[in-house]
């Protein structure tokens, strides 16, 4: 069975391979994307380590002069996506890749962590920590972009100002956002992704109308971010993107450790004290058991829990109160006998959908993150039991994008898969787990 999912796995990842960069899947997503290729990487260490650093390297060719990496790399063209290089126009900043077109926004920081993983994952330590020392200073870089452009009110804590730079992008916790948005266009668009796939498993056009408005409003400003900060009805603290950028820090500490390199060590230790500080202080509610999200625009938090609130199991951030309240949350509404691990939003909220996107389904590069933070906290039992629950739906159901989490469906036909098939980074992080 292990050798079956193995070679499954290790065809998809060769069949999205588009020469040097791996796109998400087929048809759906034809570019190259920003943290699926973090995770891409962490994948494709297990069978061609020489893969996983050109995967790295081509997003990294992106970069953008100030430092940013952009969350889509238009290397080729396509038009089965939208909205597309001509919708998101990057040269409008002046900063932006001459090399590539791209779009203006930004993903969650996995890379730090990623270079980490590649080298646990590498045989030669040698070679993987040459590689490491080749381009660690422009993950660095990254951060300091963030650091200095996406948190105006010094707290150590980065703002996203678009839900696509959630990577969670419809989830209920954006509805508030909505709800409070004013005079939103109805832009004439003809959508991509629901000639793929099932409109009832994607965001509605209603949706796509305050995405698209959220671009047009950041390119009235020529992503500027200040410009950005200052009028975005977006303006987010999220604490899946947070958490990323904590781990990152921690293992770029590490990194330059292991390199002799003493010379960014000190501004990411000063760095990482302050976000952690405030991100337990202000993101962390204790009556929920769980990080939650900050709306900055509107000042006011955002108390529903969603599979982000427990990504902060990835670092050393909790403390052990925390810890011990996350697991009570958890346990309570994500981890019951009749649904998989780990639902992608509150299982007994009345928004749960357990077939929408990011309103309730199971995403494995979640189940990847919370698996490895329950292994880290010693939570042996909580992280097997995602572990099982992940190659059970992928051997069962295929390598999709998302999964229905209800175990027993009341139409024993329908499958549990949603969204995109042949999914790339379900594949690549089957793959380290099945390697662990
Ligand atoms: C917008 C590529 C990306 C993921 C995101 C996921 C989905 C895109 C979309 O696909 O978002 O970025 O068009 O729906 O939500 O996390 O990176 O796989």
């Amino acid at each position: 069975m292990k050798e079956k999912l193995i070679e499954k796995a290790t065809q998809i990842l060769n069949n999205n391979n588009k020469g040097g960069f791996t796109i998400p899947s087929e048809g759906l997503y034809p570019f190259q994307w920003n943290w699926d290729s973090g995770f891409i990487a962490i994948g494709l260490a297990h069978i061609n380590i020489e893969l996983a650093k050109k995967e790295l390297e081509s997003l990294l060719d992106a970069q953008w002069e100030n430092g940013f990496v952009p969350h889509i790399v238009f290397h080729n063209d396509s038009d089965s996506y939208f909205p597309g290089p001509d919708f998101h126009l990057s040269k409008l900043h002046p900063e932006a890749s001459k090399k590539y077109r791209t779009t203006g926004m930004t993903q969650p920081p996995v890379l730090g962590f990623v270079l980490q993983e590649l080298y646990k994952i590498a045989e030669d330590k040698k070679a993987i920590l040459e590689f490491i020392d080749s381009i660690i200073d422009k993950v660095f870089k990254k951060h300091t972009y963030l650091y200095e452009n996406r948190d105006p009110n010094n707290e150590g804590l980065m703002y996203i100002w678009h839900n696509w730079e959630s990577g969670t992008d419809n989830s209920p916790i954006w509805d508030e956002v909505w709800s409070k948005m004013k005079n939103v266009p109805k832009y004439t668009f003809k959508r991509k992704d629901t000639t793929h796939i099932d409109a009832s498993q994607r965001p509605s056009n209603e949706e796509y109308n305050n995405y698209l408005h959220l671009i047009e409003i950041a390119k009235s400003h020529n992503y500027n971010e200040q410009k950005i900060a200052e009028n975005s009805p977006f303006l987010i603290q999220d604490p899946l993107f947070n958490a990323m950028l904590i781990a990152s820090n921690e293992a770029l500490i590490e990194l330059y450790t292991k390199l002799g390199r003493e010379e960014n060590i000190d501004q990411l230790k000063a760095w990482q004290s302050k976000t952690i500080k405030n991100f337990n202080e202000k993101l962390f509610d204790e009556n929920l058991g769980a990080y939650i999200h900050y709306d900055l625009r509107n000042n006011t938090h955002i108390r529903k829990i969603t599979s982000s609130s427990f990504a902060p199991l990835f670092t050393s951030a909790p403390s052990t109160k925390q810890l011990e309240l996350m697991q009570n949350c958890y346990s309570e509404k994500f981890d019951t006998s009749d649904l998989y691990a780990c639902a992608s939003f509150d299982p007994t909220h009345q928004d749960f959908n357990p077939k929408k996107y990011w309103r309730g389904p199971v995403w494995i590069n979640l189940n990847w993150i919370i698996y490895k933070g329950f292994l880290k906290h010693d939570k042996q039992k909580l992280a097997e039991k995602i572990k099982n629950d992940s190659i059970e739906l992928i051997e069962k159901f295929g390598f999709y994008e998302y999964f229905n989490p209800h175990r027993k469906l009341n139409n024993s036909e329908e499958s549990n898969g949603c969204g995109g098939a042949n999914f790339s980074w379900s594949a690549a992080l089957l793959l380290d787990i099945l390697n662990a």
